[in-house]
């Protein structure tokens, strides 16, 4: 891995047992493609997930499913490091001093916190739920990302992340890389297919408005034949007036390597059903395969763990140098024999 190369790190929970289009499109594709042109880092961020209740033998088993399809979706252990949150403990070490940075007032302004605590209720919505932000900063801080590449939904959460490393870097001397959130516009929020005003979500869609990556093939192609549209039948990109059609035609353009452009001209004149037919054909022969490939690395734990160990492992000397620098710089005294 070259140094020169500027570093990018991203993450994705286990909280389900298969990722969702949206985040193949709006996060693990870039994964992909950065790889060849970065010094990448990519984990799958249990500590993340325990913010809501999970069950631990589900969440042991999302992480290994969440790994395998990282690696079935083209992620190459010998291009980039792909490890387990949980493996590397300076994560949880430098969220605690990023913690003591952080005000309450600024935790409280995160959307994402306020619209799901509000969901679930204060009794049921944890201080690691509120501080779920400033835990995210310390893993991309660690790494001295230059670039994050996320979903749109994120990009308040980078926008702390930016504002922490500055603070610190002006209380404590020059530490972190102040990162840039990579966002690819086209598809930053991929929306429900029931429901085209809210995005598609792990933990908020309704299974008929959710394509989960490993589901039966057959059963997702139904989904998006039958994706809530409008009741006119031109197909144009009009997020406003055709939210529908328009995420349909994000996703094929994304699935099928072509513009949103090229697919208006291709279905002028043609109506909804074509369309929704085709792509259904598009999906099915892109998801069927990386089903395969997943299950291929779940059947080889062997494999699937030496990998995760070996990620871990390159994680760690990254991480331990900037946690040691941080200690230093904050005043810990350093423990010697
Ligand atoms: P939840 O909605 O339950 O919080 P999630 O589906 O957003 O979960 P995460 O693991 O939080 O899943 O997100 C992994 C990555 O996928 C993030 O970079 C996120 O921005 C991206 N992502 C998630 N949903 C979408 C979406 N609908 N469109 C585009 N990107 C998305
Ligand atoms: N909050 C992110 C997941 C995440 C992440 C990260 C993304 C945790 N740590 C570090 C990028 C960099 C989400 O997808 N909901």
């Amino acid at each position: 891995m070259a140094l020169d190369r500027p570093r990018v790190l991203s993450g994705i929970q286990p909280t389900s047992g298969s990722f969702h289009l949206g985040n193949y499109l709006g996060a693990v594709r870039q994964w992909v493609a950065q790889q060849e042109t970065h010094d990448a880092f990519y984990m799958v961020v249990d500590l993340h997930a325990l913010t809501v209740v999970q069950d631990a033998e589900a969440l042991r088993a999302n992480a290994r499913i969440a790994a395998a399809q990282l690696l079935a979706a083209g992620l190459d252990p010998e291009r980039c490091t792909v490890f387990i949150q949980s493996h590397v403990p300076e994560h949880a070490q430098l969220a605690w001093v990023l913690n003591c940075l952080t005000g309450f007032g600024e935790a409280s302004r995160m959307t994402q916190f306020k619209d799901k605590s509000v969901k679930q209720g204060a009794d049921r919505t944890t201080v690691g739920l509120f501080t779920y932000p400033v835990l995210m900063a310390a893993d991309i801080l660690l790494y001295r990302s230059d670039a994050v590449p996320v979903g749109g939904d994120q990009r308040q959460h980078l926008e702390l992340t930016r504002v922490l490393a500055e603070r610190f870097n002006a209380r404590y001397g020059e530490t972190f890389t102040v990162p840039d959130a990579f966002i690819v516009p086209e598809t930053a929020r991929i929306t429900d297919l029931q429901d085209p005003s809210v995005k598609m979500s792990k933990s908020a869609s309704t299974p008929k408005g959710i394509v989960n990556l490993l589901d039966e093939p057959r059963s997702s192609a139904k989904k998006i034949r039958s994706a809530v549209t409008d009741t006119d039948t031109v197909i144009r990109y009009d997020e406003e007036k055709k939210p529908g059609i328009s995420n349909l035609l994000t996703i094929y353009a994304s699935l099928a390597d072509t513009t949103v452009a090229e697919l208006e001209q291709r279905y002028e004149g043609k109506g909804y059903g074509a369309l929704k037919t085709d792509l259904a054909d598009v999906l099915l022969d892109w998801v069927t395969p990386f089903r395969d490939r997943t299950r291929e690395y779940l059947d080889d734990p062997g494999t699937l763990n030496s990998i995760l160990a070996q990620g871990a492992e390159k994680a760690r000397a990254v991480a331990a140098e900037t946690l040691a620098l941080v200690y230093e710089r904050v005043g810990f005294l350093t423990a010697k024999h």
